[in-house]
């Protein structure tokens, strides 16, 4: 596999990171075993994705698979439809009633998510990939990107597209998920620290890009001198992308957004996004399957990773870096 590393890099620097090869095929949905604990001769693992169809938990399935076939496992993988608390809950005890040996989820709330899961890890080993809870201390690892230096990484973006300054806001999903909540964190604590910048505050878009253009468009009716706009993550960040288009600021209104799947690639490409911060789900899911047969032979794990990003610009986006960065859409 490929290594793990936090890469911090300026908007002008790339460095490797992202993607490598997946190894089967299938797509989101209900696959491969979960029968028990054994799943035959081979521990069973379910990974739950915080939600089915983003390029990001598709990525990091691409690890979980082939980390499967390389170090021994079956692998069932399903998500809720909708990034949703109430839609996620019910597939968990689904799962958590078949008792996989390892359940691998990325939990869609802080604290929804919490008792349920405490319940879960009474029958399977629980590894907490991406998202977390206001109390992880059942997991036996919890594996995720460096989301505050990454919102602080998004911020120093910002300062080197717009060296004036001015107005910026931030695009989230929602309140009460640890990844994004934590990427506005690191850059609301860097916006603070630089006077040139005015952070006219975070909207939520609830994970709906239709949401995230609208937010663009009614901002830059109350404040047409925006200069930026950081996106959270993909579905804001495409949303973000849409509001640019529709109110013929491209280039005047500069974007930065979380993550790298296509849409997120097409608006790098035209001009509309200038920079991407890509994660490393793939090196995620591949590590989250590791703890896992490792807490499952008994083994000591590690209690928290952290994984990297990589920023991506229209300069760096053909590089070899730029393209290994990139989510997959299949594995
Ligand atoms: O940004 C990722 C993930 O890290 C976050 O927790 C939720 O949104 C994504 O899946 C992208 O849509």
């Amino acid at each position: 596999m490929r290594k793990n590393k936090v890469i911090l890099s300026s908007v002008a620097l790339l460095m490797a990171a992202g993607l490598a090869a997946c190894s089967t095929g299938g797509s989101t949905g209900s696959t491969g075993s979960t029968d028990g604990a054994s799943g035959g001769d081979k521990p069973s693992i379910a990974f739950i994705q915080g939600v089915i169809g983003d390029n990001f938990y598709i990525s990091m399935e691409c690890g979980v698979r082939a980390a499967a076939e390389e170090l021994g496992a079956e692998v069932s993988v399903q998500g809720p439809q909708k990034w949703d608390p109430a839609l996620q809950q019910p597939i968990l005890s689904s799962v958590s009633a078949t008792k996989p040996g390892a359940i691998l989820i990325a939990p869609n709330d802080v604290s929804a998510l919490q008792r349920p899961l405490e319940e879960a890890a009474k029958n399977s080993k629980i590894v907490l990939v991406d998202t977390t809870v206001e109390n992880p201390e059942f997991a036996v690892s919890e594996i995720a990107s460096d989301n505050l230096g990454g919102g602080a990484a998004a911020f120093e973006a910002i300062q080197q597209l717009v060296p004036d300054g001015g107005q910026v806001l931030v695009i989230d999903n929602q309140p009460g998920i640890s990844t994004t909540e934590a990427r506005v964190k690191g850059f609301e604590e860097a916006v603070g620290k630089d006077s040139k910048f005015e952070y006219i505050g975070v909207q939520f878009a609830k994970n709906q890009p239709a949401e995230a253009a609208n937010i663009v468009t009614a901002t830059l009716q109350r404040y047409p001198d925006l200069k930026a706009i950081f996106a959270t993550n993909i579905f804001s960040a495409e949303g973000a992308a849409t509001g640019i288009e529709q109110a013929g600021v491209k280039g005047k209104v500069q974007v930065v957004g979380f993550d790298a799947g296509p849409a997120q690639v097409d608006a790098l490409k035209d001009g509309t996004v200038q920079a991407i911060i890509a994660q490393q789900p793939y090196d995620i899911g591949y590590q989250g399957v590791e703890q896992a047969l490792k807490s499952l032979k008994g083994e000591g794990t590690e209690k928290k990773i952290q994984t990297g990003f990589t920023i991506v610009t229209a300069d760096s986006l053909e590089t070899d870096e730029g393209q290994a960065a990139l989510y997959a859409s299949e594995c």
